[in-house]
């Protein structure tokens, strides 16, 4: 078994930590806010109150923080731990960051001959309990079949894009299907209630016809309720429509979904929705539809 050395301790690290040492890895974790460290001891990771700490004797440097402020932050400036890794380590970042970032983190840890994966993850909080994650991976594929052992335990599956970054790229690509589809079934609900449609209804047909989605199905069921858990936030949801649009920019590519995403998102944000879950994409758009969509 692998020692893994781990940082961020998030909705969704804290998931991939819990997979981790089911499968009998060696995990050791730091994260920003401490009081986080004492649970994750209970489930039985080790745990360090500084970063430098984690770099010792890792085979595995994972993390996966917020946002691209937080990998400068700890990773390729402030900590500067991608500078700081033993070489041989194999480092795999898990978050959902502009690729250019993960550019920069790929030639730092070449210059310290440690192997990079940039390796973001489709699904939420459930599948990151679950160990039900989608995972997309760019970098050397001979790196990849190595990291098998650590990817496995915390997904469904595991798609090898390509050359470094593509697996950045990939997640920017399916987050806008995933923006897509908040909207259009906010649109949908609102333009369905405001023409006087019964909405269970209306989501029992998305559910069979030819445009059904899992999307659209869990969206759906939770707005009717009224239902907002977070699984994944709505503020992560407008850093995601912001990485999206200034990485088709570098192709002038159309991306009008995620200019969309990014004003509805920032809409709720600014009116204090961004901790609930990013389905309350569609409480915005219902209030602008002068519609209440809970049945
Ligand atoms: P969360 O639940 O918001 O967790 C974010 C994690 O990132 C958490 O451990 C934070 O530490 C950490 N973080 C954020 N900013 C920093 C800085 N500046 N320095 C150190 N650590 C930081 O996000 P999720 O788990 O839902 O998502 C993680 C990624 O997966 C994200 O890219 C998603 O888009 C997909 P904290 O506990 O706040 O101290």
């Amino acid at each position: 078994m692998a020692k893994v050395s781990f940082i961020g301790l998030g909705i969704m690290g804290t998931g991939m930590v819990g997979n981790l040492v089911k499968a009998g890895h060696d995990v050791t974790v730091w994260n920003r806010t401490a009081a986080k460290l004492k649970e994750i001891e209970k489930i039985g990771a080790k745990t360090v109150s500084d970063p430098a700490d984690l770099l010792k004797d890792a085979d595995f440097f994972m993390y996966c923080l917020a946002d691209d402020a937080a990998i400068k932050d700890v990773i390729t400036g402030g900590h500067n731990l991608a500078a700081k890794v033993k070489p041989g380590t194999i480092a795999i970042d898990l978050s959902t960051i502009d690729p250019q970032t993960s550019d920069e983190e790929r030639v730092i840890y070449e210059k310290n001959r440690v192997a990079f994966l940039d390796a973001p993850v489709f699904g939420t909080k459930g599948e990151a309990r679950d160990g039900g994650l989608w995972i997309v991976i760019g970098g050397d594929e001979t790196v990849f079949n190595k990291s098998l052992s650590v990817l496995k335990p915390i997904s469904e599956t595991t798609h090898y894009m390509g050359k470094s970054g593509n697996g950045a790229k990939m997640k920017l690509v399916g987050n806008l299907l995933v923006a897509s589809q908040i909207v259009s079934i906010g649109e949908a609900l609102s333009l369905a209630k405001n023409a006087g449609l019964d909405l269970r209804k209306v989501l029992e047909v998305a559910a069979v016809a030819d445009f059904k989605t899992p999307i659209y199905a869990g969206v759906g069921a939770g707005v009717i309720k009224g239902d907002y858990e977070v699984n994944f936030p709505l503020k992560l949801m407008l850093k995601d429509a912001r990485l999206i649009q200034a990485f088709a920019k570098r192709f002038n590519s159309p991306v009008t979904i995620a200019s969309t995403t990014e004003e509805l998102a920032k809409e709720g944000v600014d009116a204090g929705l961004g901790e609930l879950n990013a389905s309350a994409i569609v409480k915005v758009i219902s209030k602008r539809a002068g519609v209440d969509l809970v049945e």
